[in-house]
């Protein structure tokens, strides 16, 4: 029997066609990050994370590990939220950790792929009987106010750096949203990934065996689905730039050919060489994220690092 699935958003989809629509004939072409993450998307990054150049996954596993004692330490939490979980391959690591001390423990799996929770529920089923898992299927941005609260210690997680995928705007608001919910015994862990040599980034979104490009295309197959659609992913080439005076990867599709995509009873025309914009993914100073959390209503706790200071965990609580 597979495991109950909470629902809670509202509306089957939070962006209408004619939103999309819009986005599409902007003079920068954009579609929302979050359709690169259907079944297929969400395994195709389970893959990434395991390619040699894609550094993230594997030092953010380093540093729990090297800390998941002193975190569970530091936070007493008899709830673990997480937020945008996919396979919660490295959250098992805190979880285990946990469970050494505790009785029970409470383990939320909150994330937008019916696949990614059930890849965690997978991953973390035969652990123990000692922990409860609660699969919750929702936007982080969206429906977060929807999750029940708990008077149980919590400690939200928001890993593998998708605060990164935001705009500055939209990260502030997020983590407002977070600290507001956060009672005071609560922590949040955020994982960043940090500013460092431009080359070791580029090649994490440029892996050799081409999984990224997969990925990326993989976004017009998602939204073909959902809105009935006509792109050809194969019109479409993979492009990962780094933009240096912002920190951050810029993910596009750009067009091979000239071609036309019909929609609400218009022809959207996509002209050869026009970028469509499907993700950033931003590089953090210690400095530039302290800036956010002062904004954000959070304090920091402590942080954690890798010996090459190429990712951070950062633990935080609500200014309240
Ligand atoms: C998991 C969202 C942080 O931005 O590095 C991987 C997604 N995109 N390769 C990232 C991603 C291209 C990833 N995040």
């Amino acid at each position: 029997m597979p495991h109950p699935i909470k629902e809670i958003s509202e509306t089957e989809n939070s962006l209408s066609l004619k939103e999309l629509n819009l986005m599409l004939k902007k003079k920068q072409k954009s579609i929302p990050t979050k359709f690169l993450y259907d079944d297929l998307g969400s395994k195709l990054f389970e893959d990434i994370s395991n390619t040699q150049e894609y550094y993230l996954t594997r030092t953010e596993k380093k540093i729990l590990n090297k800390n998941a004692p002193s975190i569970m330490n530091i936070s007493r939490a008899k709830e673990l939220l997480e937020l945008g979980s996919g396979s919660s391959k490295k959250t098992k690591i805190l979880i285990l950790q946990a469970l050494k001390e505790k009785n029970n423990l409470t383990y939320v799996s909150f994330d937008i792929s019916t696949k990614a929770l059930n890849m965690s529920y997978d991953e973390l089923k035969n652990i123990s009987p000692k922990l409860d898992i609660k699969l919750v299927k929702g936007d982080f941005i969206n429906d977060l106010e929807k999750v029940e609260n708990t008077i149980n210690s919590r400690l939200y997680l928001f890993l593998g750096s998708t605060l990164g995928n935001f705009n500055n705007e939209t990260a502030i608001k997020f983590l407002t949203n977070i600290s507001k919910k956060m009672k005071k015994i609560d922590f949040l862990l955020l994982g960043i990934d940090k500013v460092k040599n431009k080359e070791i980034i580029k090649a994490a979104y440029n892996d050799k065996d081409g999984i990224t490009e997969k990925f990326n295309k993989n976004i017009l197959n998602v939204i073909n689905n959902e809105y009935n659609l006509n792109f050809q992913p194969n019109n479409f080439q993979h492009i990962a730039e780094y933009n240096e005076d912002k920190n951050q990867i810029e993910m596009y599709l750009k067009a091979n050919s000239d071609q036309k995509i019909s929609m609400l009873n218009e022809e959207i025309e996509i002209n050869s060489g026009d970028k469509i914009l499907t993700e950033i993914s931003r590089k953090f100073s210690d400095l530039g994220i302290n800036e956010i959390f002062k904004k954000s209503g959070l304090l920091l706790e402590k942080s954690f690092n890798d010996e090459k200071n190429y990712y951070s965990l950062y633990l935080l609580k609500s200014n309240k």
